[in-house]
């Protein structure tokens, strides 16, 4: 494609949507917002008009079709991901879908099968924790060999309050698939069974999940430890932990300086995660932008999306069964 500027189409423009065209019209080189779709219009109007006057579309499959469209940026409801990021690759152009690639795992194969049915590698979901610093630099370490094997994952991820009532599906897909993905990118080997405990959040919600662990086991033999807060009430954290058979690696602390006054010492926690994550959503974009120029596909991949969903299904079956489950997924294709 060259080096000429891209033109995205941002689909879905609430807070993630807006964040996304907001970056890629202001602070990603290459880059340019030329439309925006939301059922919302109201909130697609403004974004728009935000992006310099970019065209408003009422109808996801048009945005797509537009010929002065280049490439989607899909960041619409969870349950609409997988059928938009299908009718991009139909049209041939590039994707970025937030997560998850889909809500369940046979939506993520549909679209694991279309991209297949191209050859071509168009799909990209937005894992962005493999664009964190803190993330990379324990990826790095660890591919360093300065722990040895690794042996042991462990995350922690929490969420300052509930935003919306979530059970303990939607927690599975919609945060802890993040974690999911970073467990499998970053340990060697793939995922084999997921076990799941949870608790509510009290009795007077009885759908929504408040915590919620995923013990991991990989087919290597090494295990994981996945751990969700949905409503901390201080803040929202995302750290990880290896274990290797010499040494131990964590992500390092967000950096914030250390206040001494009356008595303490306390340091910020970072209210939510567009301020802990906003560095690695910039980096994102940049690098799917290169990567369109370029011709080729980076960042992770439908594969991913799939995997992620996979292991996301048999932690769902876990839930609701009180036993651990294995995967459930198919021989990984050659174009990954
Ligand atoms: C949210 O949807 C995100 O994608 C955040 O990255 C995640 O940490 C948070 O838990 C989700 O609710």
């Amino acid at each position: 494609m060259g080096s000429e500027t891209i033109n995205v189409g941002v689909i879905g423009t609430g807070r993630i949507g807006g964040l996304h065209a907001d970056n890629l019209m202001r602070r990603t080189i290459g880059a340019t917002v030329v439309a925006v779709m939301d059922i919302d219009q109201e909130r697609a109007a403004a974004v728009a008009a935000a992006c310099d006057g970019a065209r408003v579309f009422s109808d996801a499959s048009d945005l797509i079709a537009a010929p002065d469209v280049d490439a989607l940026l899909v960041a619409s409801t969870d349950a609409t991901h997988a059928d938009i990021t299908i009718a991009c690759i139909e049209a041939g152009k590039p994707v970025l879908c937030e997560k998850p690639l889909a809500t369940t795992v046979a939506d993520a194969e549909r679209v694991l099968r279309a991209e297949l049915a191209t050859g071509r590698r168009l799909v990209q979901v937005g894992f962005m924790r493999e664009y964190d610093h803190a993330h990379k630099d324990l990826y790095d370490l660890l591919q360093s060999g300065a722990i040895g094997a690794a042996l042991k994952f462990r995350s922690l991820h929490v969420n300052p309050r509930f935003v919306r009532e979530l059970t303990i599906d939607s927690v599975i897909t919609n945060s802890l698939i993040h974690d999911i993905h970073s467990a499998r990118w970053i340990m060697p080997a793939e995922v084999e069974s997921a076990y799941v405990q949870w608790a509510l959040a009290d009795r007077a919600r009885p759908r929504s999940a408040r915590l919620a662990d995923i013990q991991l086991a990989f087919v290597d033999g090494a295990i994981g430890s996945l751990e969700y807060n949905g409503d901390s009430g201080y803040g929202y954290e995302v750290k990880v932990e290896v274990t290797g058979e010499k040494g131990l690696i964590s992500t390092a602390e967000h950096p914030s300086p250390a206040l001494r006054h009356s008595g303490s010492v306390s340091s910020a926690i970072t209210p939510n995660w567009p301020e802990r994550f906003a560095q690695a959503y910039l980096d994102e974009a940049q690098a799917w932008i290169n990567a369109i120029q370029g011709n080729e596909a980076t960042g992770p991949s439908a594969w991913d999306g799939y995997m992620s969903l996979a292991v996301a299904d048999a932690s769902i079956r876990s839930a609701n069964t009180g036993r651990p489950h294995h995967l459930d997924a198919i021989e990984k294709p050659s174009l990954y």
